[in-house]
């Protein structure tokens, strides 16, 4: 094969890719992966925003498939920080000699299926082209920063940023106004660090957020090695579970218990902080009363939190039941706004109507800021495929196909971009999931896929048209039995992007009967697959 001719071009060097590339060593087929950015680490590479870090707990938010890999690495904080996870994926690029064939600074902006020889073309904004038989798309979720178009925003005299897109050697608030756009999970960790840095803080909040303490702390030694120790049963647990966590969801109902004791247990849950909060009951995303129980709980928790009632009023969040858009979780958010260098404005009520040469204007006036920080979130799961230009077969594009919304079959494949494969596309449980998780289980039934292929002489893979309609049928349903789509501001559905269109994305069956489902079409033969 020629300089540019592979067997995989992978797009994307972030856990999902590192892994990819990993997996496809030793298969016979030769592989790059190409990197926008000048490093490994994809989502860990670019958000390096001040309180950047994990909110699922760094001993299992990390990879499982080398035991020595889990054995050798220690953790230092219950959630690992941006550069504890960066550091992680720079060992993993050394430790599997990945990076030889990962080319940095190499940004995808089109890959298009040729129908005559049967393999892909993909091109690069420095102008290079390279020719493939297979692609596999590793660009994450949440890569397509959403910023929004505020009018006035060319003509801000001051410094701004997307969270996204920080900086690499930081920015120096002290003594700075600042104003924060956004209160998800990102905001939620910015916004109490800035708070300490800037002059003044003022935070505009769109909508409200459920958020649970996360209660960081440092690990010690004898919780590594009780980890290390158990690590094939905590993996067993989150190959297991809905959510690609180590722990289960309850079986009981939050309405079969006596108050007492459902409020015994959200305190329990509070005080241990994190995600697993959601886990306290088994029905509260499918059941609106039971949903309430613990929307309630929050609520009441912020109120006594905040001290100004006025303020906590307007953060205690009324629009949407819990963890229907992804719950965040902090450290001293809502205590942030009992300082006295923080304004919170509600841009619900009054709307930002301009960015000036000096700030931000709502309707109800001016706010003076020397920086304003966009913590507002990104095109969620279609926006990184849709920034490339991709082209199947007879030149028909992925906009074109997604113009309704993305359709999938397993959210691995599109019907009619053959040998295309999509890690935690659109229709699988990704981002409802620990993402290590799902990463690792897409990797591997691509790596068998294209390793099936090869053994059999196949040279082409595409998901059928009826299998994909079957599956987005199938998806819609799932999520029509939970109350996800009842938060009409979520990312989830596209909502926080103007124009794109309303569709329920990700898988919300859960991550092991996902996993069974995927395992199953192997076991099959690849139905609803065409294999030529
Ligand atoms: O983004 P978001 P994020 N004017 O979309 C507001 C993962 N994550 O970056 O809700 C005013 O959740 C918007 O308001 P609304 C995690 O999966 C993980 O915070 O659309 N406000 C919202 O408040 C998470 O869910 C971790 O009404 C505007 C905020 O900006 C996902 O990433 C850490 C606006 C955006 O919230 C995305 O989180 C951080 C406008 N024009 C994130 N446009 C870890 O695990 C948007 N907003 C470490």
């Amino acid at each position: 094969m020629g300089r540019n001719e592979v067997g995989v071009v992978v797009v994307g060097a972030g856990f999902a890719g590192l892994y990819m590339l990993h997996r496809l060593r030793g298969t016979g087929l030769s592989a790059v992966v190409l990197e926008a950015g000048d490093g490994v680490g994809g989502t860990w590479y670019w958000n390096r925003y001040p309180g950047a870090r994990c909110d699922s707990e760094s001993y299992y938010y990390s990879y499982s498939f080398s035991e020595e890999l889990q054995q050798e690495w220690e953790w230092t904080e219950r959630y690992p920080a941006q550069e504890e996870i960066l550091r992680y994926l720079e060992h993993v690029a050394d430790r599997f000699d990945l990076r030889r064939d990962i080319r940095f600074g190499t940004r995808v902006t089109r890959a298009e299926f040729d129908d005559g020889t049967g393999r892909w073309g993909v091109h690069t904004a420095g102008g290079q082209r390279w020719s493939a038989q297979f692609v596999v798309t590793a660009v994450g979720c949440l890569s397509a920063a959403n910023i929004p178009q505020i009018p006035g925003l060319d003509g801000f005299g001051g410094d701004w940023f997307h969270t996204g897109r920080w900086p690499h050697d930081g920015v120096d608030l002290a003594g700075k106004r600042v104003g924060v756009v956004g209160t998800g999970s990102t905001g939620i960790q910015v916004i109490p660090v800035v708070a300490e840095q800037a002059a003044h803080l003022t935070v505009f909040q769109r909508t409200a957020n459920y958020s649970i303490p996360a209660r960081n702390s440092p690990v010690d030694q004898a919780f590594r090695d009780e980890v290390k120790a158990g690590y094939a049963d905590i993996r067993a647990v989150q190959r297991a579970s809905t959510n690609g966590h180590p722990f289960l969801i309850s079986p009981t109902s939050a309405l079969e218990v006596p108050e007492d004791e459902r409020r015994a247990i959200y305190e329990a849950a509070w005080e241990r902080g994190g995600l697993r909060f959601r886990a306290s009951f088994a029905d509260l995303l499918v059941d609106r009363a039971a949903n309430d129980t613990a929307s309630e709980f929050i609520r009441d928790k912020i109120r006594g939190i905040v001290h100004d009632p006025a303020t906590a009023e307007k953060l205690v969040p009324l629009d949407h039941p819990f963890a229907t858009k992804r719950p965040p979780i902090d450290t001293h958010y809502f205590e942030t706004f009992n300082r006295e260098n923080v304004t919170l404005v509600d841009v619900r009520a009054t709307p930002i109507e301009q960015i000036t040469s000096t700030g931000v204007r709502t309707t109800a006036g001016e706010h003076e800021l020397d920086v304003i920080v966009f913590a507002t979130g990104f095109d969620a799961m279609t926006g990184p495929l849709l920034n490339i230009d991709v082209r199947g077969t007879g030149g028909v594009t992925l906009r074109e196909r997604w113009a309704a919304g993305p359709v999938t079959y397993l959210g691995l494949q599109v019907a009619g971009f053959p040998n295309l494969f999509t890690i935690t596309g659109p229709g699988s449980p990704s981002v409802l999931t620990n993402m290590p998780t799902s990463i690792e289980q897409h990797v591997d039934w691509i790596t068998d896929a294209v390793v099936h292929l090869r053994e059999e002489g196949i040279d082409r893979m595409e998901a059928t048209p009826a299998a994909e309609d079957a599956w987005v049928a199938h998806v819609n349903e799932v999520a029509a039995r939970t109350l996800l789509p009842e938060a009409a501001t979520s990312w989830y559905l596209g909502a926080n992007v103007p124009g794109k269109p309303r569709v329920f994305m990700p898988y919300a069956g859960g991550f092991a009967a996902y996993a069974r489902a995927c395992a199953e079409v192997v076991a099959d033969g690849y139905p609803g697959f065409e294999l030529t």
